[in-house]
């Protein structure tokens, strides 16, 4: 389902037109023409508020990105992917995460068969697990209750997990302790475990093909290191749990598939954090808390599903994402929360926008002649204003900010002063907006007695521009809306750049090259090498580093 070359398409031309017009016009100019401008270019739905009157738009420009998705087919390729068709044609597989967070009510059909009653029997019975376990029901091989959970995976096996149990710490058991474990650095499981106790430690191992080289690494450290204190076998079955699509994986490398909690091929790693590749955050928050979150998932699938363009926030936030990467060129897009539980969410993010949309062919396999995915990256307020902000305020390039901030903290503290330092936070955040739309003229620093030497350096162009994205407070059910909101958007960026943002063979590259390597650094000879030159040598030093007398442990 490919449409026409995209830069040939009418409706860019009248965008690239558009641009030599506006493109020149400053947030300054656009707000002064109109005083309801911060008002009028928002959405409000699903518990999420955004304003994007700072992007370097206006009724014009919003109107002509409209135009481009229908000529894209954008709402056509909504229903497709509700549908269940096989929407990531170079896998030959229907993107079905929004099936994980229907309720049972619905139907959703993958080759004529319904997937909801499979979806929600594996949350039933992850579930059962989780309360067995968080209940202290489910003991440990010596009698011991589980105190610890250790998730082993990596990318779209651990981003997610990770955010999210980072996310909802407040609502998570504090008497229980959840690590995750994903680099096959030996140090990462090392560090994960070196306080605790294995008798109390239950291991998830995540993988969709269980067949990932540092998953199952990490996953024999696991079970070396249980063993080595719980002395036999049996243990595994009381200490070892797994998510994966691969029945015959799990059992082959001995973990009992009653003890395993599927998912689908529909579903793609990097949109699985709602699967059963969630369970650490069902144990860590139980599965009320859990199905809330699905269910402000589900919201915002239902929001963008049946929203007008004009009024759909993944469509808008998708769209202004076309325009800053493709018109205003804009390479990066910052994602700066202003929430420190949601440290890691710029890093998931990065996955689910890089890996969907890092693409240089379209469907039909042609190379594009325009910029796709811009390169997310971002920190949690306020400490970015103290580093990298220098740049987005005055640097050269342009770095779109989506600035996330919430009414309410989790962790309210009163500031000297007056007020709680939930206000100074939240100031920070919308003074950082301001500025960077509205900046500072060489006038108003001349005006403020600065010497005239100092005037350019302390002048600000402003006309940065920026979403602010808000929520009343960050709940389950927030956060899911949120996920949703950027996994629909990068797939509205990805149908109107006509690319498969399901797939990710570059990923799959990596993991056969390491193979080859592997084999060379570990041979017991001097291998013969056919590499280039410089990854001969690489190897050649790494090996005589490696062997020579000085040991890590010397
Ligand atoms: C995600 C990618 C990738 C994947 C990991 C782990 O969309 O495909 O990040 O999740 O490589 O794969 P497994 O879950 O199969 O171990």
């Amino acid at each position: 389902m490919s449409h026409a070359p995209l830069t040939t398409l009418p409706q860019w031309q009248a965008l690239k037109q558009h641009f030599a017009t506006i493109g020149t016009k400053h947030l300054r100019e656009l707000f002064a023409a109109d005083a309801q401008r911060g008002k009028q270019l928002t959405v409000e739905d699903v518990g999420l508020y955004l304003d994007y009157s700072k992007q370097r738009v206006d009724a014009d420009t919003l109107r002509l990105l409209r135009e481009l998705a229908e000529a894209c087919e954008l709402p056509q390729r909504i229903e497709a992917m509700f549908r269940g068709d096989k929407i990531n044609s170079t896998e030959g597989r229907a993107v079905l995460h929004v099936a994980l967070r229907a309720p049972t009510t619905e139907k959703i059909l993958v080759d004529g068969h319904d997937v909801e009653p499979d979806v929600h029997e594996v949350l039933d019975r992850m579930a059962v697990f989780s309360e067995r376990v968080r209940s202290g029901a489910w003991l440990g091989h010596t009698g011991k209750r589980i105190r610890n959970v250790i998730s082993i995976g990596i990318g779209g096996s651990d981003l997610g997990p990770v955010m999210a149990y980072e996310a909802l710490r407040d609502y998570s058991r504090r008497d229980m302790t959840f690590r995750f474990v994903s680099n096959v650095d030996g140090t990462d499981f090392s560090e994960a475990v070196r306080d605790l106790d294995p008798a109390e430690t239950l291991f998830i191992i995540c993988s969709k093909t269980f067949t990932t080289l540092e998953t199952l690494t990490n996953a024999h450290a696991a079970r070396a290191w249980c063993l080595k204190t719980l002395g036999d076998e049996s243990a595994i079955a009381k200490h070892f749990v797994a998510v994966s699509t691969n029945a015959e994986g799990v059992a082959k490398f001995g973990i009992d598939t009653a003890n395993m909690f599927g998912f689908w091929d529909w579903v793609g790693g990097r949109y699985s954090m709602d699967s059963s590749i969630g369970l650490s955050t069902m144990l860590a928050i139980g599965a009320e808390q859990f199905h809330e979150m699905l269910a402000g998932f589900h919201a915002m699938d239902e929001h963008f599903r049946s929203a007008p363009l004009e009024s759909n926030l993944p469509a808008l936030m998708g769209l202004l994402a076309i325009w800053n990467n493709n018109f205003l060129d804009a390479a990066t897009v910052a994602v700066l929360p202003y929430e420190q539980y949601l440290k890691r969410f710029p890093a998931y993010l990065q996955q689910l926008t890089m890996e969907s949309n890092g693409k240089h062919v379209t469907l039909n396999g042609k190379v594009v002649d325009y910029n796709t995915g811009p390169i997310y990256w971002g920190e949690p307020g306020t400490n970015g204003q103290h580093s990298f902000y220098q740049l987005i305020h005055q640097g050269t390039r342009i770095v779109p900010c989506d600035f996330i901030g919430f009414g309410h903290t989790l962790n309210p503290l009163p500031a000297q002063g007056g007020g709680d330092q939930h206000d100074l936070l939240m100031a920070n955040l919308i003074a950082q907006g301001e500025a960077l739309a509205f900046g500072k003229t060489a006038e108003e620093v001349r005006a403020e007695g600065t010497p005239e030497a100092l005037v350019p350096h302390r002048t600000f162009e402003g006309n940065r521009p920026s979403n602010t994205i808000l929520a009343a407070k960050l709940t389950p059910h927030v956060l899911g809306t949120l996920i949703a909101l950027y996994e629909h958007s990068v797939f509205v960026q990805g149908t109107i750049w006509d690319i498969d943002s399901f797939d990710q063979w570059g990923v799959e590259l990596g993991k056969q090259l390491a193979k080859t390597t592997i084999a060379e650094l570990t041979a017991k000879d001097e291998p013969k090498l056919a590499h280039d030159s410089s990854t001969n040598a690489l190897i050649h030093r790494y090996r005589q580093l490696r062997d020579g007398a000085t040991s890590g442990k010397a």
